[in-house]
């Protein structure tokens, strides 16, 4: 870590501050040149010790930028990850506010559900055994910054632009599909946006989980058993307005469909 902890509360007041009033802020590196991705990690820490406080709830994590589109399109070449909260969760089939929302973007993704903890360096086969299940779901992200314009100490600060998310479709047994071939189509309005394939992600989406519990490791922290997570997005992020329709097809797993209002 570069910052103190005086540094570190005072950037998560100004993170929090955009996410709670629907503002964007500039990415925090432009003040702070030698924020490191750990410095980032800790606001995140920081902010979450304060969303608790408050009563929301910690319900899993999620990876992002897993694919070569998103790392193109965001211009970066490892992963990062944020917390999924209770209070971002919207049901399948409903509108999601496009008010509280600054420039909204979707992902279609894999998320897993564990029944077993997970810890330290583990493999694609033991994610596989500590399943539940695996279940579509569509992410919105709102970068807090500019134009959607950061780096990464600056995006990981900011939860990783995590804003709301939407589960839809059928649980699948992980061992029942082949989950490095799940097609998906991204429809916006009935026209398709996007189309990826879930090897996009590392390969294979439980990699995503593995690189996660190996951050969680390297942080003395574990995946618990009932925690959801969500693997990143298959193809790049799809930019949505106030009443769009949106409907992520994922191959033998459903869809989950949802409106912004
Ligand atoms: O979930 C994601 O892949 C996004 C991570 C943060 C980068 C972005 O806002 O695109
Ligand atoms: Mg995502």
């Amino acid at each position: 870590m570069s910052l103190d902890a005086k540094t570190i509360s005072v950037l998560a007041d100004r993170v929090q501050h955009a996410q709670d009033n629907v503002h964007t802020i500039t990415k925090l590196t432009d003040e702070h040149p030698s924020m490191s991705i750990e410095d980032g990690y800790a606001v995140q820490e920081e902010l979450l010790r304060r969303w608790t406080a408050r009563g929301d709830r910690l319900v899993g994590r999620k990876a992002g930028l897993t694919s070569k589109a998103k790392m193109i399109q965001m211009g970066v070449d490892v992963p990062s990850f944020g917390m999924l909260l209770a209070s971002y969760a919207r049901p399948e089939n409903g509108a999601i506010e496009m008010d509280q929302l600054l420039h909204p973007k979707i992902e279609a993704e894999i998320a897993f559900v564990t029944k077993d903890e997970l810890q330290g360096d583990v493999t694609i086969e033991q994610v596989m055994a500590a399943t539940d299940y695996v279940i579509p779901a569509v992410e919105v992200i709102d970068s807090r910054y500019e134009n959607f314009k950061f780096d990464l100490p600056s995006v990981i600060a900011d939860n990783s632009s995590s804003a709301r998310y939407v589960t839809g479709g059928r649980p699948r047994n992980p061992r029942e599909v082949d989950l490095r071939t799940i097609g998906v189509a991204i429809e916006k309005n009935g026209e398709i946006q996007a189309l990826g394939a879930s090897a996009a992600v590392l390969n294979h989406p439980a990699k995503a989980i593995a690189m996660l519990v190996k951050h969680l490791a390297d942080r003395g922290q574990s995946l618990p058993a009932g925690a959801f997570v969500m693997t990143g997005g298959i193809t790049e992020a799809i930019p949505v307005s106030r009443g769009d329709n949106v409907v992520a097809r994922f191959q033998d797993m459903g869809s989950v469909s949802f409106r912004f209002a």
